[in-house]
């Protein structure tokens, strides 16, 4: 972008969305030349010290969301999750209610600078297809499993190629989520099925929301081990 002679530049994670982009450089760079109107329309800007600027700069972060995509069967937990993250005054829902094509949520927490828009997908079979439009230009991916050998099944042949159409370079974790179930397979035989790192959850509980948040945290900030969708053992 140019203005007040001044040529802009914002280099972005390649799946951040361009109007969400555009919307947070017009935002800036109109504080910016606000703030500097006179050293940058005259010789000043050659010694004038803009770092006073830097938290301006920082604040661009914070107006584009990272776009978190929960995807997994239904049935696995992937609205226990978005309750157990943005509703920490209720508990988490006991019943199974079947969610059409996906709810969103939008997650403040300790992450700054970021803000999480958090997308729940339907994972009936018929929702998945619907998948594409939803997940566009989402940073991260939480696969959910129940940690039985049928869903990691499912999750390898019937989500993984649509991730791997849509979301190629997006990070990857997994949760293996209902470990208190007899039989859950262990997170790392999770992990070792889906060939993406998994982290143990039970998110019908609430005194695993910190764990939860942390998770997140950790894969924005790149402080866990995680993958890349197209990096994923035989995807
Ligand atoms: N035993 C157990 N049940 C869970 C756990 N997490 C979620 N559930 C239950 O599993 C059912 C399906 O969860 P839901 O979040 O609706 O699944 P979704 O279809 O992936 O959104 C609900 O009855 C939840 O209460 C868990 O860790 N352990
Ligand atoms: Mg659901």
């Amino acid at each position: 972008m140019n203005s007040h002679e001044t040529q802009f530049i914002i280099t972005m994670d390649r799946q951040a969305s361009l109007s969400k982009v555009e919307e947070a450089m017009m935002n800036m760079v109109s504080k910016f030349v606000t703030g500097f109107e006179s050293s940058l329309e005259s010789e000043d800007w050659k010694s004038t010290d803009f770092s006073p600027f830097s938290p301006g700069f920082r604040s661009v972060v914070s107006k584009i969301p990272v776009k978190v995509c929960l995807a997994g069967h239904g049935g696995t937990g992937k609205t226990t999750l978005l309750e157990l993250a943005t509703l920490p005054s209720q508990g988490p829902p006991q019943e199974y209610v079947p969610t059409f094509f996906g709810d969103k949520a939008f997650l403040k927490a300790d992450f700054d600078p970021y803000v999480f828009s958090v997308f729940d997908l339907g994972g009936q079979d018929r929702f998945v297809q619907e998948w594409g439009k939803i997940i566009r230009a989402g940073s991260m991916v939480v696969i959910v499993s129940d940690s039985t050998a049928e869903n990691i099944e499912w999750t390898r042949r019937v989500a993984y190629p649509v991730l791997r159409t849509e979301l190629p370079y997006a990070r990857i974790v997994a949760v293996a989520n209902k470990q208190d179930l007899p039989g859950a397979l262990s997170p790392q035989e999770v992990g070792r099925r889906l060939g993406v790192p998994a982290y143990g959850m039970q998110a019908n509980r609430r005194d695993f929301r910190e764990r939860w948040l942390k998770l997140l945290k950790d894969l924005a900030f790149e402080t866990i081990e995680f993958n890349i969708v197209s990096d994923i053992e035989g995807i």
